[in-house]
């Protein structure tokens, strides 16, 4: 097994999905959250001045969210299984990483983020959500692409897990997709990360 290093700051958003794959695969990993005073140093380090970044043993950095879960899904046996699938599932992941990052996480005022969000869920959000939960509904699996989890429905998990912390009750008009987040969040290795996590 290689030698594996994550650099991502100290939040959920976006390396987390990565977190959660290392996490439910049972892989061990170099967890390095950098701080807001680091990262003027170590960004211009990093191929896109972006996080989150894989270092592999001495291969060149692996950058962009979507690239590094896929290549780790398929490393850990939680890809799709065909070239399909998994472009599917990659499909979703750009998806759920594009709803994450119009989220208002600089907006301090209680009443102008509530407001964003609800345009959010009700313009963008809700209806991509409607449409995936009549598709998953109608599809009859356990998962997203499927009938096993792969690295999508963890990073699915994340996107809600954040999305919470704006608004608790979006899920309740999606009750597949909401059972959906229930079963990823009871999976022991995924239980005992996010019961544990920093
Ligand atoms: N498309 C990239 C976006 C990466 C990105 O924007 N990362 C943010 C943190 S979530 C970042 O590095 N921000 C710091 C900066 O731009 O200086 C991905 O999916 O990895």
């Amino acid at each position: 097994m290689p030698n594996y290093k994550l650099l991502y700051f100290n939040v959920k958003a976006r390396g987390e999905s990565i977190r959660l794959i290392f996490a439910e695969a049972g892989i061990e990993f170099e967890d390095k959250r950098v701080e807001p005073s680091e990262w003027p140093e170590i960004k211009p380090t990093t191929p896109f001045g972006r996080v989150p970044v894989l270092y592999i043993d001495d291969k060149p950095p692996l950058a962009q969210s979507g690239a590094i879960a896929a290549y780790l899904g398929r490393e850990f046996g939680l890809d799709a299984g065909s070239s399909l699938a998994d472009a599917y599932a990659h499909m979703l992941f750009d998806s759920f990483d594009d709803f994450g990052s119009i989220l208002p996480y600089m907006e301090e005022d209680p009443v102008k983020r509530k407001a964003t969000v609800q345009e959010l869920l009700e313009k963008q959000i809700n209806p991509a959500l409607d449409k995936m939960e009549k598709k998953f509904k109608a599809g009859g699996n356990d998962f997203l692409v499927g009938k096993k989890l792969t690295y999508v429905d963890l990073a699915f998990w994340n996107f809600c897990d954040v999305l919470s912390d704006f608004d608790k009750t979006f899920l309740t008009n999606f009750p597949t997709l909401d059972a959906l987040c229930k079963r990823v969040a009871a999976r022991p290795n995924i239980k005992k990360y996010v019961e544990n996590r920093p």
